[in-house]
């Protein structure tokens, strides 16, 4: 069952130890507000450096980089839809952005990994959509890839951590 390698975890994501943790970042992947900022901060100034090689990124899509000064030996930046009302393809947006994560991480032989709930901060994606998005590819990335070990789904508050719960009870494949 993938669900027993999903877990919710009330935590600051960048004091994670796994092998990759993932970056609600924009366009420019040049830094920006909340958890982008954070993880800028914590790992150092080398990230950025880092970053400004990779010209950018496409919403929906993700690059991955060295963690630096994180624990993580990798962060995966990518770039979730502004909301706009639901009417821009924002689901179909976020949910390739978990998709992008999964590739990135098979690809590089990362098996735990962490995630902010991407877009549902500042771009202001509801939180129980978003949440039925995450746990869905999740659970179907699980499934695909046997060698994945464990996702966490960071709850930096309180709606984060319930509509992830509610995701899980009610989306059952
Ligand atoms: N650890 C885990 N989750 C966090 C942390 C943290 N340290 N800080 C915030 N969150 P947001 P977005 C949660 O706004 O909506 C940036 O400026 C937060 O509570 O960080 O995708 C970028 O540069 C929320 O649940 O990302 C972009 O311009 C989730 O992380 C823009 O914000 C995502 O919130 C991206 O907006």
């Amino acid at each position: 069952m993938a669900d027993n390698r999903i877990e919710l975890l009330d935590s600051d994501i960048t004091t994670l130890t796994v092998e990759a943790i993932v970056n609600a970042a924009n366009n420019s992947l040049l830094g920006g507000g909340g958890v982008d900022g954070a993880i800028h901060r914590a790992a150092g100034s080398e990230l950025l450096t880092e970053c400004r090689s990779l010209r950018g990124c496409a919403t929906g899509q993700a690059k991955i980089t060295g963690g630096y000064q994180l624990l993580a030996k990798h962060v995966i930046h990518t770039v979730g839809p502004i909301w706009k009302g639901g009417r821009d393809n924002e689901a179909e947006f976020l949910a390739s952005c978990y998709k992008r994560c999964f590739e990135l991480a098979v690809e590089n032989k990362i098996k735990t990994m962490a995630f902010p709930a991407i877009s549902t901060g500042i771009y202001g994606f509801p939180k129980q959509e978003a949440a039925a998005i995450a746990i869905r590819e999740a659970r179907a990335a699980l499934t695909a890839n046997p060698e994945l070990e464990k996702i966490i789904m960071v709850c930096f508050n309180h709606e984060t951590r319930q509509a992830y719960e509610t995701a899980l009870k009610y989306n059952v494949r």
